[in-house]
């Protein structure tokens, strides 16, 4: 199974972190922004990463190629059954890929991929209105709903901390830095989460990687 895309993308790592908790092996094939390489561009049409393929299947957004994972390799379930827990989870990851990540994308863009990959500059008035005004009142949130077990729904782990957690490493690679005294037990959440070997591969690839490009 393929992944195209590139881990620094807050989607791309979610499938990434999704398929290692499940056991799945896939490959990742790394495509930048605009690639026109035909065989993503079939798996996505609008040219959005991630995209997949799975033998002659083939799909592009996040939440489908989850879907997918899911129902080919139900275990270990990450998407409960349960109603309530199955819709909170579905709430969390939508906070994570559209609220979150459009205040993180943001920030993102502008300060490192427009800049280092796009040969042009960020917007870094938006950047900064973005940390200073948009990103706290997120994070707050995350600090009030985060319960005691450190794991957003049924006290395990779920396709929820893996859709909120991945963003946190775009805001790690910008040097962001989460105020423990402000948000202890979103620091101490998105640490934990990140140090899991699912996400820890390939934070550190892309630390290597920014490190190179700089
Ligand atoms: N809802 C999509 C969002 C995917 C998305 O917006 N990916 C960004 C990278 S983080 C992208 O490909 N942007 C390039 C573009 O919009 O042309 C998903 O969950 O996969």
């Amino acid at each position: 199974m393929i992944v195209y895309g590139s881990s620094l993308s807050p989607f791309v790592r979610k499938v990434l972190a999704f398929a290692a908790e499940k056991g799945v092996e896939v490959e990742l094939k790394p495509v930048g922004i605009g690639s026109q390489d035909p065989d993503f561009r079939e798996a996505s049409p609008f040219g959005k990463m991630p995209a997949f393929r799975d033998g002659d299947f083939a799909i592009s957004d996040s939440s489908a190629i989850i879907a997918y994972l899911d129902a080919i390799h139900p275990d270990p379930n990450l998407i409960p059954v349960e109603a309530k827990a199955r819709a909170r989870t579905i709430w969390y990851e939508e906070f994570g890929d559209t609220i979150l990540c459009s205040c993180g994308a943001k920030m993102f863009f502008n300060r490192i991929v427009a800049p280092r990959f796009l040969g042009r500059e960020g917007d870094l008035a938006a950047a900064e209105t973005a940390e200073a005004t948009e990103l706290p009142p997120l994070l707050d949130y995350l600090e009030r709903v985060i319960p005691e077990s450190g794991y957003l729904v049924e006290d395990r782990l779920t396709l929820a901390d893996l859709a909120v957690a991945s963003p946190f490493a775009n805001l790690r690679h910008l040097g962001f830095e989460l105020d423990a005294a402000r948000w202890p037990k979103l620091a101490d959440y998105a640490a934990r989460m990140l140090g899991r070997p699912s996400f820890q591969r390939w934070v550190d690839r892309e630390s290597a990687f920014l490190q190179r490009a700089a």
